[in-house]
């Protein structure tokens, strides 16, 4: 996944040490120069016997202190040491132009120009005036890239939903409710049969709400879920109401003691009037205990439109972003995280009941930036 924002940073990266070690090379190039000419023999100039008495005299007069004929030397032999133990003090027109490329290449990766610029902003913020060892620059800057990433994903720490179920079912308050909405085929019921293990891996028992009867095979894909993971779930005929169908399903968990309601809902689009409302009912009914977002990162920025029209309808609780294993830009995901009104919880990382990790940022980073 993110293969190619890992390239962009790493190119970056490439690309400074590259301009300093070319840099150096060049110091190295002009010292050595210097000392040639140096110890080139002098030819002798031609002159004549009075010129060369004024000359003497001048000579004698103008001979500067010892100290003075050997400073040139020791400059040349302390910049070349410092072009060998090589110390750089990144300097802003060093990094401009590099990283004004590399805003660009970020925005050729899908990050949004406003977060790309943030960024990058950041790295500079970061950058300028540091002196640094040659030998560790590449180092030194992946910590920065690092730092800067860290900066822009990091929302605080995200919800648990295993603590929030387990705090509610130690207080006997009846079955902790998860709504799960979103566009067609974002991973909605794949990612339910994902929160269910995760669920019963924390000692609690659960029952699914198969409330998608709009879909054809939508109610036999949640079934077929809660078979395999050995869980109720209460269903309906195609066409039913969705709201009563997850009433019955909180019913039968508040009569057998469940802990946990996993409801599932059609696809929507947040332009769908009648769709919005139908979410608007399921909400008043059930009065979920989270309404969660589920959202492919594939999609864009165009995500955090939908993202910010779902939660002025009933107000999200989080998001979780699927198929970040299939992302392989990178950009998108970079630019939800790092500008989502909603908290981000989880990640979808692949089709399997265990490929569903907490959002943290060092995970996305560990993605992206290249170990030095
Ligand atoms: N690679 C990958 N595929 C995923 C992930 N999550 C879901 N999928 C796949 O995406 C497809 C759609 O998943 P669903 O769970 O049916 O999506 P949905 O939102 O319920 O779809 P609708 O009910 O049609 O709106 C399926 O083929 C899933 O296996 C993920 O994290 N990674
Ligand atoms: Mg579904």
């Amino acid at each position: 996944m993110f293969e190619g924002l890992k390239k962009k940073f790493s190119d970056l990266v490439g690309s400074i040490v590259n301009k300093e070690e070319t840099k150096a090379e060049e110091e190295k190039k002009i010292e050595q120069k210097v000392e040639e000419i140096k110890e080139q023999p002098r030819p002798e100039p031609i002159i004549t016997h009075k010129a060369e008495e004024a000359k003497k005299h001048v000579e004698e007069k103008a001979k500067p202190p010892e100290i003075i004929t050997e400073k040139p030397k020791l400059s040349v032999i302390s910049k070349i040491k410092s072009v060998v133990i090589g110390k750089v003090t990144v300097k802003e027109s060093d990094v401009d132009e590099l990283l004004e490329k590399f805003k660009l290449s970020l925005v050729e990766a899908d990050v949004n120009y406003e977060v790309a610029e943030r960024l990058v902003d950041d790295m500079k913020g970061k950058m300028v005036g540091q002196t640094v060892s040659s030998s560790e620059l590449a180092h030194y800057i992946n910590g920065i890239v690092s730092a800067s990433l860290y900066d822009i994903l990091n929302k605080g720490s995200g919800t648990d939903m295993v603590k929030l179920a387990l705090s509610k079912k130690s207080s006997n308050q009846g079955p902790f409710k998860i709504l799960f909405i979103g566009p067609n085929g974002a991973g909605k019921t794949t990612t339910i049969a994902k929160i269910t293990k995760m669920m019963i891996d924390n000692g609690m028992t659960c029952v699914m709400s198969a409330s998608d009867t709009f879909r054809a095979a939508a109610i036999e894909q949640t079934v077929h879920h809660a078979e395999k993971l050995n869980v109720k779930v209460i269903k309906g005929n195609y066409g039913s109401d969705p709201a009563s169908i997850a009433f019955d399903a909180i019913s039968y968990a508040k009569a057998h003691g469940a802990d946990v309601v996993l409801i599932d809902s059609a696809g929507r689009q947040d332009t769908n009037k009648s769709l919005m409302e139908e979410m608007r009912k399921m909400v008043r009914v059930t009065s979920p205990d989270m309404k969660v977002f589920i959202g492919e990162s594939v999609t864009g920025s165009a995500i955090l439109n939908q993202v910010r029209e779902f939660n002025d309808a009933i107000k999200l609780d989080g998001i979780i972003l699927t198929k970040l294993d299939v992302d392989a830009k990178g950009g998108n995901t970079i630019s939800i995280l790092s500008s989502s009104p909603v908290p981000i919880l989880y990640f979808g990382m692949g089709e399997k009941y265990t490929d569903l990790m907490p959002y943290k940022p060092d995970f996305i980073i560990k993605n992206i930036v290249p170990a030095s």
